[in-house]
């Protein structure tokens, strides 16, 4: 029988935006929008605990500052023990919101979660399940990634499936910061399983097979 993992890939909570383009809205709804950040990840905790997947991706700007702000990071830090009781992992990039190269009060995290180094890293992660995984990506050292980093992501033989966790910009499209370009051909070209994007803040199916797809709080089961 063919294995099966389970995950949630999200990309782009933005964990405390001061949600500054709604400012002009009645204060009471203005507080209200300046929690959803913080509501998304709770609700994907609660999923992810719900349907006992295998792992959750955060495919980069998880934090919306560079200074990552000590209630976010404190709700952040909340929902990942959360996970680690459930023997949960956490599979984090940072992006060019909450790059590396901001200063911020560090609160330590739980060992279930891993935060990708600024060179393209493979991760081995094996799911309960005995399904072995290698999970690719890298985390912006700077806010501004021009190089293409896509030419550091290799596949590496001996397991089962190979998800690749991207915060780019898409060739193929105009919007956003063309940081860490790629186009949808390089993608292929790794014979991946899945490609865990993030950046545009909307869904966008690059392809099916593999599923190459930019969204967030996406529930994802390969086989
Ligand atoms: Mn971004």
């Amino acid at each position: 029988m063919g294995k099966i993992i389970t995950f949630i890939h999200a990309a782009d909570l933005h964990l405390d935006s001061p949600m500054i383009g709604l400012k002009h809205l009645p204060e009471k709804l203005l507080a209200r929008m300046r929690e959803s950040t913080f509501q998304a990840l709770r609700k994907i905790t609660a999923l992810a605990i719900q349907n006992r997947v295998d792992f959750v991706i955060f495919a980069g700007d998880l934090y919306d500052g560079e200074d990552r702000s000590l209630r976010a990071q404190s709700i952040f830090r909340t929902e990942m023990l959360k996970l680690a009781a459930e023997g949960i992992p956490a599979f984090v990039v940072h992006g060019n919101h909450d790059h590396l190269n901001g200063s911020w009060v560090n609160l330590e995290l739980p060992e279930n979660v891993h935060i990708f180094p600024t060179e393209v890293e493979t991760k081995v992660f094996k799911t309960g399940n005995d399904a072995t995984v290698h999970l690719y990506g890298f985390s912006y050292p700077t806010r501004h990634v021009i190089e293409r980093k896509i030419d550091g992501y290799t596949r590496m033989e001996g397991a089962d499936f190979h998800i690749g966790i991207l915060h780019g910009h898409d060739e193929g499209s105009s919007e956003h910061g063309k940081y860490a370009p790629f186009s949808v051909k390089e993608l292929l070209e790794k014979q991946f399983d899945y490609w865990a994007l993030g950046h545009i803040h909307k869904r966008a199916v690059l392809t099916e097979d593999p599923p190459i797809i930019f969204w967030s709080h996406w529930f994802v089961k390969l086989a």
